[in-house]
Order: C-alpha cells, then sequence, then structure tokens
C-alpha cells in the first residue's frame, strides 16, 4: 500500500443515514435503523441513527433502507499477468491432461512468457479489466500477487504494475511476492539456484523498493518443498515481512504446518488438509483461505475439511484466486456462492470470509474489513433486502454503490 497525504483543509464530515447495517464486527447483528459517520476518510461512529453523535454534518445521505457492509476484500488474486488459457481450457475439454498440455508448451510457463514478453504499462492495460470486474462488486481492497516473471526483473516488473494500478483507481492494493510459484524452465534441475539467484535476491531489491507488504510461495509437490519455503520465510522474517503460503492445494505436503510455525498471516487452499494442520491453524492464529473456484475450476474432488477447520474455531476466508490457469475468476460474488453451494459455508461465514477475516488474512484488520469507529470508510451499498442474497444469486450483482476511503464512486 501506498500512503496517501491528507490535505491541510479539515476533513469533510459525512453521515449516510436510513439503511439496514452489518458492521462485521464480531457478534454484532443486522442493524435496522442503520447510521455511519465520517470524518473525511475515517470512520466515527457506526450503529443505530439515533445513537449517532450530533449534527452538525456537512452531508447527509440517505441510502433508501438499502443494506451496508464493509466494502468487500479479495485476499488472494493473481491478477496481474499477461495472456489467457482459453486454448488450454479447450484442450482439457477435449480430453487433454494437465501434464500434457504442459508438454505442449502449456500450463503455468505460458503464462509465464506471456507476461515476460509485456511492459509494467501494458501488464497493467491487462489487469485493468479485471481490477475494474472486481471493483464493480463493491470490493475495495484487493491482495495481488507476483510469480508469474521468476526472473528478478519481470517480478519485480509485475510488483509495479500492482502498486500502479492503486493510483489508477479508487483501491487499496496489497502486494505479494510470490517467485516460488513455480520453477521456470531455465532453472530445471537447478532449484536451489533458482532460490539463490532469483528469488532470494529479488525478494531483497523489491523491499527496497517498497513493493512488497507480504512473501507467499506454492508449497506442492509440482512447485517447492517445505524446506524450500523455510529458508524463503526465515528472509522474509529478517526483512519483517508477514508470509503466506499456497498449501495442501493438490496433495498433503504439511505446507499448512509450515505457514502456522512461521505464524503466517494466512494459509491458502487447504483441500488437503488433516485435522492436525486445522489445530495448528488455529493455534498460530493463521486464516484458513479458502479458494472455490480453483477447486470448480480443476474440478476437485477433494474438499477442505471444513468441519475440522471449525471445530478449532480457524478463521476463514474466501478469495478468488483470480488467475489463468485454475480459477479465471473476476468475482467475489460468486466465490461465495460457491463457498456456500460447493464447501457448505454459512452465508455468515461467507460473509465474515470476504470482509473481516479476509481483513485479517492481509494483516489489514486495525484499517478495514468491518465499520466501526477508527477504521477506513470503506463501504457497499447493495440493492438487496437479506444477506443471504450476497451468497444465494448467481451471476448478479447487485451493488447499488461502493465508498472508498468516504468517497462515493
Ligand atoms: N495454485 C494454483 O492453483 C495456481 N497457482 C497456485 O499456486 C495455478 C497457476 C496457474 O496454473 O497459472
Ligand atoms: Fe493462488
Amino acid at each position: 500500500m501506498t500512503a496517501t497525504v491528507s490535505a491541510a483543509t479539515p476533513p469533510v464530515s459525512q453521515l449516510w443515514r436510513n439503511c439496514r447495517l452489518l458492521t462485521m464486527m464480531e457478534g454484532a447483528e443486522i442493524i435496522e435503523d442503520g447510521a455511519i459517520l465520517a470524518a473525511g476518510e475515517r470512520i466515527l461512529y457506526a450503529g443505530r441513527a439515533t445513537a449517532a453523535p450530533p449534527a452538525p454534518y456537512a452531508r447527509i445521505i440517505d441510502l433508501g433502507g438499502r443494506l451496508v457492509t464493509p466494502a468487500l476484500i479479495d485476499c488472494h488474486t493473481h491478477i496481474v499477468h499477461g495472456g489467457n488459457r482459453a486454448r488450454e481450457f479447450e484442450m482439457r475439454l477435449a480430453g487433454a491432461s494437465y501434464l500434457e498440455i504442459a508438454q505442449a508448451g502449456g500450463g503455468i510457463v505460458s503464462t509465464v512468457n506471456a507476461t515476460r514478453a509485456l511492459s509494467v504499462a501494458e501488464l497493467v492495460a491487462q489487469a485493468l479489466p479485471r481490477l475494474d470486474a472486481l471493483l464493480s462488486e463493491g470490493v475495495g481492497t484487493i491482495e495481488i500477487k507476483s510469480g508469474y516473471g521468476l526472473t528478478l526483473a519481470t517480478e519485480l516488473d509485475m510488483l509495479r504494475a500492482a502498486r500502479r494500478l492503486e493510483t489508477l483507481r479508487p483501491v487499496r492494493i496489497v502486494t505479494t511476492y510470490l517467485a516460488a510459484h513455480a520453477l521456470p524452465p531455465e532453472y530445471k534441475d537447478r532449484r536451489e539456484a533458482y532460490i539463490d539467484e532469483v528469488v532470494l535476491p529479488g525478494l531483497a531489491a523489491a523491499h527496497a523498493e517498497g513493493l512488497v507488504d507480504a512473501v507467499d510461495g506454492f508449497c506442492e509437490t509440482i512447485a517447492f518443498t517445505r524446506d524450500e519455503m523455510a529458508r524463503i520465510f526465515t528472509r522474509a522474517a529478517e526483512l519483517g515481512l508477514p508470509v503466506k503460503l499456497h498449501a495442501e492445494q493438490l496433495s498433503h505436503c504439511g505446507g499448512t504446518r509450515l505457514a502456522a510455525h512461521h505464524k503466517a498471516l494466512s494459509a491458502d487452499h487447504l483441500e488437503y488438509i488433516e485435522d492436525a494442520d486445522a489445530a495448528a491453524l488455529a493455534a498460530a492464529g493463521t486464516v484458513a483461505v479458502l479458494l472455490p473456484g480453483a477447486f470448480y475450476a480443476i474440478r476437485e474432488t477433494k474438499k477442505p475439511d471444513i468441519a475440522a477447520l471449525r471445530r478449532h474455531g480457524v478463521a476463514l476466508a474466501i478469495a478468488t484466486d483470480c488467475n489463468p490457469g485454475t480459477s479465471p475468476l473476476t468475482s467475489l460474488l460468486l466465490a461465495m456462492n460457491m463457498g456456500a453451494t460447493l464447501f457448505g459455508l454459512t452465508v455468515a461465514e461467507c460473509l465474515v470470509g470476504v470482509t473481516r477475516n479476509a481483513a485479517r488474512a492481509l494483516g489489514l484488520s486495525a484499517e478495514t474489513g468491518t465499520l466501526e469507529a477508527g477504521k477506513s470508510a470503506d463501504m457497499a451499498v447493495w440493492d438487496v433486502r437479506e444477506p443471504a442474497e450476497l451468497a444465494y444469486r448467481i451471476g448478479f450483482n447487485p451493488l447499488h454503490s461502493r465508498i472508498f476511503k468516504g468517497q462515493t464512486i
């Protein structure tokens, strides 16, 4: 995130009234006669209108009885990348396996080639429609990962593109360094050299340029081992950067417990977790980020053990995982629907998963994710009556308006 310089003029106070209010604070019920008061970009009050601090307000906005939630947060995306894999989608429909596609030059390597071919400006231009699709559904904060450059220079370019997006739209962007996403072909059989020559120096360079908010990796048989990820996490800790991990997506490799051991902000995917993994996440306070779009797109049949995650009290988040290979999904509302329909999450779990818990998965709990005094005035106003309507529809967008840092978009 880049810091914004506050203007010298006193902040305008605004009161939004006549709404059904979901603050998404722990234990909070829906408030029928809701009001939100903000000074500039900060919330001063969110609660019953009758208990709001007294006027004068510079501006009063009547929300016509609509539902208001915190702006949504997509806490796991790869929206910066080159090209697409629609051709591969067709090959898979015709019966080709993932391996056959990879051998034909497809798979993640094709996206790496397409990404390396683009300038920062071109990466930005290709990401903008995806960003706009997410914003149109009331999203106010988006995490964006690198991981399709896999050279020092191109990983930094991906992060520069992600940062630039924040200057082009009213949105908060959180960047994650994911050079440990795949082993590039030029380092085939030289795994350690890739980490020594690209991943670690790239992390230092990206950090020095202020491009990194967190460090991630893909811990999987086809990607990086636990020991390799441990080295990268140790370096992240030395730089004071929080970590997260793609863990247990395709098989059980022990990534979840590694993430918990390093007090990761989140462990993501988790289709193959075991009970002890859920216990470790709970003990570490690590958020479980569920990515039903990837589960759906690769036709996975093993579901994450939601019962175990609940039993241990793990905080659950939901994200799109928007990426060209395994989750070409640019709808967080649809991700919520999939979380409910495919994984059996409740509506309340879906809502908290794209607000409060998603903020926590990004280390942003003090800034956004709930509507309460002191936080950023990031809100979504919906043309619905019941919260369940946000998870229930498929391919319908009921957003009325979006407010980001107190400004109605
Ligand atoms: N898990 C995934 O599903 C994607 N990356 C990851 O770590 C796959 C990315 C791709 O196929 O392009
Ligand atoms: Fe991912």
